[in-house]
């Protein structure tokens, strides 16, 4: 591992950006329709994933089901259960490892930080969420993960969604962005903590997905 900061220094310090990209803090962009070309190819994965570990609501330590369905890949995966919430290899619903994670997501993960200066990121585990009509995400911050130092990666697919962009106190008022099919967000360095939550999903039906939205977060967890 090499001891170089992965954070950019500044926004002019981003090798790749182009006019599209839209910078939603010092180290979080929205890189609009980045995804696109790898639409058919991430759904063939995602069918794959899907049949090994299927979608599943899971249940809060304070008893909630989350609105939204999730699966993972990579060698460990998000799990919560009454005990709390933490990464592990083996998936509880079938008590075998999560699928693994394909090349192709690997890959465009690798090159949607690299494009906004992350360069060598490495995630070991892809969490999917899908959101039907009303399903929501309140605000959180993602902190199960042990290295803060990378940034995540996220993919949206299908129905848009009113995705909400907070600060570092919850008490922080968000900020509203929308997010569309093909949309790529990258978020690390001082906004890697940000509280951030998607606002219940409209029934919007997409030509390709329906009423469902996917969403793909690449993470590195240890
Ligand atoms: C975080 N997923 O799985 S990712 C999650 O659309 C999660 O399903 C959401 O939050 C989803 O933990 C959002 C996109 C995103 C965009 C910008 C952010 C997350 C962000 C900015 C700061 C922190
Ligand atoms: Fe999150």
């Amino acid at each position: 591992m090499s001891t170089m900061s992965l954070f950019p220094p500044d926004a002019l310090a981003t090798p790749n950006a182009s006019a599209t990209d839209q910078q939603l803090g010092p180290g979080a962009w929205v890189l609009r329709g980045y995804a696109l070309d790898d639409v058919d190819g991430l759904l063939a994965e995602l069918g794959r994933i899907r049949r090994q570990s299927p979608f599943r609501h899971m249940v809060t330590p304070g008893g909630y089901t989350m609105s939204v369905g999730l699966t993972c890949c990579g060698t460990v995966g998000w799990t919560a259960d009454h005990k709390g919430y933490r990464y592990a290899a083996i998936d509880p619903e079938t008590g075998q490892p999560w699928p693994a994670m394909p090349h192709l997501f690997l890959a465009l993960a690798q090159q949607a930080a690299s494009h906004c200066g992350y360069a060598g990121f490495t995630p070991d585990s892809c969490l999917i969420n899908r959101y039907v009509p009303g399903a929501r995400l309140s605000l959180h911050q993602d902190k199960d993960e042990t290295d803060f130092s990378a940034p995540i990666v996220s993919v949206s697919l299908g129905m848009p969604a009113m995705f909400q962009f907070g600060g570092l106190k919850r008490s922080d008022r968000p900020e509203k962005v929308p997010l569309f099919h093909g949309d790529i967000v990258v978020w690390g360095g001082p906004d890697r903590l940000r509280y951030h939550g998607v606002l219940a999903l409209k029934d919007d039906p997409h030509p390709l997905l329906g009423a469902n939205r996917i969403n793909l977060t690449f993470r590195k967890t240890r």
